[in-house]
């Protein structure tokens, strides 16, 4: 198997005792605690052989990202996973032979009757609790901490997704970077694209941006700044995506899937949500890209492009706590004035103030932006990826 320059990861081989995992994921809301879930699974299955079996409770959230996902299905294979529907965990779930080892996803709590299956397994599986992804110095001091069961015999490790080698790094598949590249490299696999897309490809002068949101009172300084822009631009936006938002804005016209709406310089075009990896390839296609919460903010990274960043929004703006932690490493090495520019872009998007006067400053910044999150990205990818972190982790203690 050839070893591309981006990809790091040292293969560690699971014991064969120990080749089955369960992961757990509830979904809070959204389709993050789905989308890490099942990427996890996927790669776990794909480049480490493991048997994964993945627990979801709101399946038509997981098949919203994973059209081969029959969301009806008590129980499926996909893409190389087990798929079966759970009733999260304060349902039953009685009769289940525990995996080598169990994944709890976002401490989503696992059923009673699973708990104490596990603790009576000999030898019991090593049981870790994958954690939020978060930038913060602390995490280090707790990724791989043990915490005993409160009545059960039964250990559970913290496992925390970072940005550094004593985090548990972040999901990044094997050949991403390569296959990125290669991509771009390649205009009749773009322009093929476009078309499964359904849109035609956009002119070499456009500034084409995808948009995805929470809900941002600040959107419509943005798309007003766009129509009075200097340059024309492109704005992707998914179904179901700041609808209130862009509803007033265009008094009651959203462009849906497949429509677009031109005012000014701004073209707005409706887009029905992609397949996990077509989403990739939509970031990989855009100058700018505005995501959120935790798996589309790591794609923008890996897309190697300038990005606005919008965390969960959490009570006492804890997430600002995370972004300004994001901030302070990955704005090394940023000239000041491309720096402050990318700081003001996301302080006003956060704050939902006026994003439209803080966009001149940042679009101007952009040909430092994308440059300095393309080496951010090769940096990040010299370091082992989170899934091949994980089984080493397991592998040590099975
Ligand atoms: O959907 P999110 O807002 O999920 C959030 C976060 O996970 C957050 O941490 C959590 O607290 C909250 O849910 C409850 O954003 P995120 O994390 O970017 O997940 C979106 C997923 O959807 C990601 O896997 C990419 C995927 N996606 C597609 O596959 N196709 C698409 O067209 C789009 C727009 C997204």
């Amino acid at each position: 198997m050839l070893k591309s320059d981006f990809d790091s990861s040292p293969t560690v081989a699971m014991p064969q005792r120990a080749h089955r995992w369960d992961i757990f994921c509830a979904v809070v809301d959204n389709y993050g605690d789905a989308g890490v879930s099942w990427r996890l699974a996927r790669q776990l299955a794909s480049e480490h052989g493991l048997e994964v079996r993945l627990f979801v409770d709101a399946l038509p959230a997981l098949a919203r990202i994973a059209p081969a996902i029959q969301p009806t299905r008590e129980e499926q294979i996909a893409h190389g996973v087990r798929v079966c529907r759970w009733e999260g965990p304060h349902g039953a779930l009685a009769g289940i032979d525990p995996a080598d080892t169990v994944i709890e996803a976002f401490g989503c709590g696992l059923p009673r009757p699973y708990l104490a299956a596990m603790a009576a397994r000999y030898p019991q599986p090593v049981w870790i609790n994958l954690e939020y992804l978060s930038a913060e110095a602390w995490i280090a001091g707790c990724h791989g901490l043990p915490s005993r069961h409160p009545t059960l015999s039964l250990t559970r490790h913290f496992f925390f997704p970072g940005f550094t080698r004593s985090s548990g790094g972040l999901l990044r598949e094997r050949e991403l970077l390569a296959r990125r590249d290669a991509f771009r490299a390649d205009a009749a696999t773009r322009s093929a694209f476009w078309r499964m897309l359904g849109m035609p490809a956009p002119a070499q002068q456009m500034l084409v941006v995808s948009l995805f949101c929470y809900p941002n009172a600040a959107l419509p300084t943005l798309l007003d700044a766009w129509v009075e822009g200097d340059e024309p631009i492109l704005c992707i936006v998914p179904e179901g995506v700041a609808t209130s938002a862009l509803d007033s804005w265009t008094g009651g016209v959203v462009p849906h899937p497949g429509q677009r709406l031109t005012r000014g310089r701004l073209t707005i075009a409706g887009l029905a949500f992609l397949e996990q990896d077509d989403f990739d390839r939509l970031l990989w296609c855009c100058d700018v890209n505005f995501v959120r919460g935790e798996d589309s903010f790591v794609r923008a990274q890996w897309a190697g492009r300038a990005f606005v960043w919008q965390p969960y929004p959490q009570a006492e703006d804890a997430h600002r706590l995370k972004l300004d932690a994001f901030l302070d490493r990955y704005a090394v090495g940023l000239g000041s004035d491309a720096a402050a520019a990318l700081r003001a872009m996301w302080a006003a998007w956060n704050d939902q103030a006026d994003a439209g006067s803080a966009w001149r400053a940042f679009a101007g910044a952009r040909s430092r932006l994308a440059p300095h999150t393309g080496a951010w990205a090769a940096r990040l990818a010299a370091m082992p990826d989170l899934a091949a972190n994980l089984v080493k982790f397991c592998s040590d203690r099975v």
